[in-house]
């Protein structure tokens, strides 16, 4: 019998995940985990579809209602269809995923009353979507959760919530250290998949030969340090002086590397992660004087992303404290967050200190 030689065969996410099943003291859970990927890895696909045919199939733009988000931001056409296609891939994930949150939902949602809900899903579905009609980079943002004990922090929003929302307000409200994988799509020049579950980080690229991702970046580490910083800079005049001498000092060389840094800035987080990741480097949207919390959202924005990086050797700050150690007040609550290689978030976190 000539068995298959599985070597000429390219790893696939599905084979990598069967595989980490396999060889993990805990198969069940990362069997479980095995499902997820599969239905998010599926809606992944699609939107990577959506998202390179939008020009064609007319879903640039924003939504002919002209909707709103609960953030108040105008949902694009592509933020609607893409929270519909991840929403409705994961109700069909084996069963074990009970609650949804997500940027393009008010509140937190059950999968469906079948769900026996051992996880909670969290999920930017389309981030960066204001740069759809200008061709530039965007990605799908995911944290998962493990169902947590359904009481809520004390300090929690609630708000006039009926009990089955408070809830799965409950499961969602958890730190991010508390999560138990996470990951972005990226839609860009090629799509990819980079996704932990809490054993280092694994970049997957979709082949479209074959419609698998393949992994392509086994075990990514994130450089020590970098020679990119990556700010909006049209803030700078609102940020906090130490952080302005710090920005200061990597454009002259005067910091610990003694050279001068480049500024990059694609104003769409998962691209601007991925490079971070990839080339090292710090990325950043801190407080400032008009946005205290920053921009960007704690649930499922900095705490996936904090998770990856920290995985992949980095650090990740709101500024003052670690940003997996944050536990959520409401679903959509903003943290400013600065991330990227140890030695440069450490360069700026010992600069705060000095500052005390
Ligand atoms: P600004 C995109 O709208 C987004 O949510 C993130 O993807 C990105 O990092 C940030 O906002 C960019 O915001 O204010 O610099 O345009």
């Amino acid at each position: 019998q000539q068995f298959v030689d599985m070597e000429e065969s390219p790893m696939t996410l599905t084979r990598f995940m069967i595989q980490e099943a396999v060889e993990s003291l805990d198969s069940e859970h990362l069997q479980d985990m095995q499902n997820l990927m599969a239905s998010i890895q599926m809606a992944c696909k699609k939107i990577s579809s959506l998202v390179s045919r939008a020009g064609i199939s007319n879903l640039t733009g924003y939504e002919d209602s002209g909707s709103v988000n609960i953030q108040g931001e105008e949902q694009k056409k592509l933020d609607v269809l893409s929270n519909d296609v991840l929403k409705h891939a994961l109700k069909w994930q084996g069963g074990k995923l009970g609650i949804i949150a997500s940027e393009e939902e008010d509140e937190p949602v059950m999968v469906d009353e079948m769900a026996s809900g051992n996880y909670i899903a969290v999920f930017d579905p389309l981030d960066g979507s204001s740069n759809i009609d200008a061709g530039i980079a965007t990605g799908t943002i995911f944290g998962i959760f493990a169902e947590s004990s359904s009481c809520l922090p004390s300090d929690v929003d609630g708000g006039d919530l009926d009990d089955a929302t408070l809830s799965c307000l409950a499961n969602t409200m958890q730190p991010g250290s508390s999560l138990v994988a996470a990951g972005y799509c990226m839609y860009s020049s090629s799509c990819m998949m980079v996704l932990t579950t809490g054993d280092g980080v694994n970049g997957f690229t979709l082949d479209p030969q074959i419609g698998e991702f393949v992994l392509t970046h086994p075990k990514i580490t994130i450089p020590s340090r970098g020679k990119i910083y990556s700010f909006n800079e049209a803030n700078e005049p609102a940020w906090d002086p130490v952080l302005r001498e710090y920005i200061s000092n990597l454009k002259t060389g005067n910091n610990q590397s003694g050279n001068a840094y480049s500024s990059r800035y694609i104003g769409s987080m998962v691209a601007d992660v991925h490079r971070t990741l990839m080339y090292g480097g710090i990325f950043g949207y801190p407080a400032d004087k008009k946005n205290p919390n920053g921009k960007l959202r704690l649930l499922y924005e900095c705490a996936p992303m904090s998770f990856l990086v920290e995985q992949a050797g980095g650090m990740s700050t709101t500024g003052s404290e670690r940003v997996l150690d944050v536990i959520p007040k409401a679903v959509h609550q903003r943290l400013p967050l600065i991330l990227g290689s140890s030695d440069d978030v450490q360069e700026l976190l010992d600069m705060y200190a000095a500052k005390k």
